[in-house]
């Protein structure tokens, strides 16, 4: 681990004043394999070995033929459970900032968003507004060099700010429906639309490859057009420390187990042992 103990300290006093930091991964080396494994599927997908992650937009135009593409390539990164890998390799780093007890989102989101393609974008929230709680971290992931034109954006500071700072609307999305492909690719069907006078201070945040952004799900984040000339490739994946508290309504397997102490392994054991017995005797 080549992560020192002052720059955790620098990081989680960054985090805990703007909801964000960004982080060089301890180990880097599955988001290297990720990316070939993708570049190579795209390649099988497409059948051409022309084309690359950064310029995928130049041969993929047509929104029916992305977002097959996208849905198979999701479907890959969730079945060979890459994210979970990638979060596993930094789990000394996680452990550090949320404890021995952690949970991984496990079907995490792959995105693809192409220069000039609006559609492709999820558009400016907290994943509060969606059923999340505040204590749970998104990590972002992403599988290209992203300069600022094409970067993910959020309001420094956001993640301490009532909703009522930030006023919505919340609207019907053009292209999808609820239980939709796009839907399961984590595009909204009944998007919250934040005032836009409340976005002033959006703040893209710049990544190369190796490095992730983690932040607070109530840090208002997002984008709505990727202006640079590189399609953005990320995978996002949550982590909370799995005694936290979650909103009640979270789906049931929205999470799986990443890491326990061996106090929480022996009480969720009990546990477990305590209900399968009453269950026995109840039938
Ligand atoms: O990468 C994106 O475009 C959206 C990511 C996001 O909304 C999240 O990580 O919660
Ligand atoms: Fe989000």
């Amino acid at each position: 681990m080549n992560q020192s103990i002052n720059n955790l300290e620098q990081l989680e006093s960054h985090f805990y004043e703007h909801g964000w930091m960004v982080v060089k991964l301890p180990n880097p080396e599955p988001v290297y394999q990720t990316r070939i494994a993708l570049q190579q599927e795209l390649q099988r997908l497409t059948g051409n070995t022309q084309i690359t992650l950064e310029q995928y937009h130049q041969f993929i135009d047509e929104d029916t033929n992305h977002t097959e593409l996208q849905f198979q390539l999701t479907q890959f990164f969730r079945n060979h459970r890459l994210g979970q890998t990638i979060v596993a390799a930094q789990l000394d780093f996680f452990t550090a900032l949320l404890g021995r007890d952690i949970n991984v989102q496990s079907q995490p989101y792959l995105r693809i968003t192409r220069p000039g393609k609006t559609q492709d974008n999820v558009g400016y929230h907290r994943d509060t507004f969606y059923g999340n709680s505040p204590f749970e971290l998104s990590v972002l992931v992403p599988y290209v060099d992203v300069p600022a034109a094409s970067a993910l954006s959020i309001i420094p500071g956001s993640h301490t700010r009532p909703d009522s700072e930030f006023p919505t609307t919340q609207v019907e999305s053009p292209d999808v429906t609820k239980g939709s492909v796009k839907n399961q690719l984590g595009f909204l069907y009944a998007p919250k639309v934040i005032d836009p006078s409340c976005l002033v201070d959006m703040q893209p945040i710049p990544l190369v490859l190796g490095e992730a952004l983690v932040f607070n799900i109530a840090t208002i984040h997002g984008s709505e057009e990727n202006k640079g000339n590189i399609s953005r490739w990320s995978s996002d994946i949550r982590l909370a420390n799995a005694l936290a508290p979650m909103n009640p309504s979270l789906k049931a397997g929205y999470y799986e187990k990443l890491s326990r102490s061996v106090v929480t392994e022996a009480a969720e054991i009990f546990n477990n042992a305590q209900l399968a017995s009453a269950s026995k005797i109840a039938n």
